[in-house]
């Protein structure tokens, strides 16, 4: 393996975008490696957790996790804090993001409609806005979560407010976060930067 290799779903989205938009930034030349779901259930018991994205360099054991991931190749990269207490700081909202992952992600798996709808309301007036509330405590003047510069717990708030505000989730209302304006502001920061602007004008 010559170049570092990102595993995901081929789709982009969530986790394994976030991974790949970091990469991105840091102009890491990488092998996108972009999983149909049938591949993935063979593969799946050979990766360090059962889950993806999975990142590998050449000569190491396979890393997963996209916390871990995330810090791995921002700290390489400047694009995670150097001080061990600001990283600290970042690391906690990266964990607040899973949170989220972690509290919406089960109600994708509802087939019951009502039951849906029920799980997505009560997320919408009370999960998600006290998430949103306490992220919003965490961010300062920015425009990113650490001031001036985007760094990786930027693109995966990024990730997340585009998920819940793209209006694709039933029963989320795309406003859901508009009474937060910081979040809105690290947000819209990301999407207007001009290397995520070019990594998406890609395709
Ligand atoms: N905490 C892990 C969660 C990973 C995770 O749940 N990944 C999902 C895709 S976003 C996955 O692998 N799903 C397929 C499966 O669990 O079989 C992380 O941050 O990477």
């Amino acid at each position: 393996m010559s170049k570092p290799r990102l595993i995901y779903f081929d789709a982009p989205v969530s986790r394994g975008e976030e991974c790949r938009l970091a990469l991105h930034l840091a102009n890491i030349d990488f092998e996108d490696v972009r999983l149909k779901r049938d591949e993935w259930m063979a593969r799946k018991p050979t990766t360090p957790y059962g889950s993806v994205p999975v990142y590998e360099v050449a000569g190491k054991p396979p890393i997963a996790h996209s916390n871990a991931i995330l810090v791995y190749i921002g700290r390489g990269q400047g694009l995670h804090p150097k001080d061990d207490f600001e990283a600290a700081r970042h690391e906690a909202m990266m964990c607040h993001v899973e949170d989220l992952r972690g509290n919406v992600a089960p109600t994708l798996r509802i087939t019951d409609e009502a039951e849906k709808k029920k799980a997505r309301e009560a997320l919408a007036t009370g999960y998600l806005l006290t998430w949103a509330g306490f992220a919003e405590k965490q961010l300062g003047d920015g425009p990113f979560f650490g001031g001036a510069a985007l760094q990786v717990v930027d693109l995966k708030l990024f990730m997340t407010v585009r998920w819940l505000t793209s209006g694709t989730l039933d029963g989320i209302p795309a406003t859901i976060f508009a009474p937060f304006p910081k979040l809105t502001r690290v947000f819209e920061a990301v999407r207007d930067d001009a290397r995520i602007k070019a990594y998406h004008a890609k395709g």
